[in-house]
């Protein structure tokens, strides 16, 4: 089959996820053309089956704001038209889905039908979707997509509940490849960050609001006083700002190793004990699902889709938003005795694998064959 897939090609976790699944449907015989304004981070060159058509819009002075969906829409026509792809995949709504939108519109009155499937990641659908201003053209898109699909079930609910939305929409959760995550490492890459034998806390992030990075730092300043702790930060964004002025007023700067952005954080996840993820809201959680493939257990916020990935009190402990207290006595737990943590990492990994992409990605091919009435034939 052949399949277009829309995404942000930049850090985030649904272009990681858009990009992990076209490099496996590539790799399984189909042929894959990314369609974005760069090269998806992930994304290796010269990888067989994988296309890459960048969108570029030219700056014109009339213009204040680019008109970038406008640009993609055309540039979708023109790669669905000459590529004959089956089928268009866009990931993230805002403004993907409504670009799909109108190429198919375009392309019917040429007599192509070209069905679109969109994946709703989280922000798309509880932050900026659901305000006033995108509102009416998210509901629009996703009643009209071939397909809809959701991370979690949780993700899914929120649709329903902010959106007029009457139509069926498909659970597919994130998912990891198993081999990429959890290689033993050297003593080396430890002593590196915790030279007397410390234990690592983790957190990955892109630093927005919705993640509440300074959560991670309080909750780390209780428990280094318990165990004794380092904190690797992975991630740049809006607020590390505020993290820094923090991590000065708590006097913590010198047991916390900032490394900004990393391309892949699986060498980073190898080497840590416990991943904290704080979120005031979070559809999924794909850095903690990576992070529990890595052998992590993970202190988490129940918000949102987190509770199906992190399972309270098995690969680690979920607590309300702003919780400090919890979240601090529960990461203690876990560290400070050696048989408790080896048993969470163990059980962390476990549950990881229910998210495999061997699992996962069969449910992706027969929504392809659902919307396409094509059945596929692959390498
Ligand atoms: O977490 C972010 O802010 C990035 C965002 C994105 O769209 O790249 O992530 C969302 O999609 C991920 C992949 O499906 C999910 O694992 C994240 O939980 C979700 N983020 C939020 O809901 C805040």
């Amino acid at each position: 089959m052949k399949i277009g897939i829309v995404c942000y090609p930049t850090f985030g976790g649904s272009g990681v996820v858009a990009t992990e699944l076209g490099k496996a449907l590539a790799a399984k015989g189909h042929q894959v053309h990314f369609i974005t304004y760069s090269q998806p981070f992930r994304l290796e060159t010269f990888t067989p089956n994988i296309f890459y058509h960048e969108v570029v819009v030219t700056d014109y002075p009339l213009f204040e704001y680019q008109p970038y969906e406008l640009v993609l829409s055309s540039r979708l026509v023109d790669v669905v038209r000459n590529e004959k792809l089956d089928l268009l995949h866009v990931h993230y709504a805002i403004p993907h889905a409504s670009a799909a939108y109108m190429a198919q519109q375009i392309l019917k009155e040429e007599g192509i039908d070209i069905p679109f499937i969109t994946t709703l990641h989280g922000t798309d659908i509880t932050l900026v979707g659901r305000d006033e201003s995108f509102e009416p053209v998210i509901t629009f898109t996703i009643n009209k997509s071939n397909a809809v699909t959701a991370v979690s079930e949780s993700l899914k609910e929120d649709t329903f509940r902010y959106f007029h939305v009457k139509r069926e929409i498909d659970v597919i959760p994130n998912f990891i490849c198993p081999n990429d995550y959890g290689q033993a490492r050297s003593n080396c890459q430890r002593q590196m960050f915790a030279p007397a034998g410390e234990r690592i806390m983790v957190h990955v992030s892109n630093f927005r609001k919705v993640k509440r990075v300074e959560d991670v730092l309080l909750v780390f300043d209780k428990v280094r006083q318990q165990v004794p702790t380092k904190l690797i930060l992975v991630g740049d964004g809006p607020e590390r700002h505020n993290i820094e002025r923090l991590c000065r007023e708590l006097n913590t700067c010198n047991d916390i190793h900032s490394l900004g952005k990393v391309q892949n954080p699986a060498e980073i996840l190898s080497i840590g004990d416990l991943f904290i993820l704080p979120s005031e809201t979070e559809s999924f959680g794909l850095s903690a699902l990576e992070a529990m493939a890595s052998y992590m257990p993970v202190i988490s916020t129940n918000t949102g889709g987190l509770p199906e990935v992190n399972i309270n009190g098995i690969t680690g402990f979920t607590s309300d938003v702003g919780d400090i207290e919890d979240m601090a006595k529960n990461a203690i737990h876990i560290l400070k005795d050696e048989t408790t943590l080896q048993q969470f990492k163990a059980r962390a990994r476990e549950q990881a694998m229910k998210f495999d992409i061997r699992v996962i990605l069969p449910v992706y091919e027969e929504l392809y064959e659902r919307v396409t009435h094509k059945k596929l034939i692959t390498a």
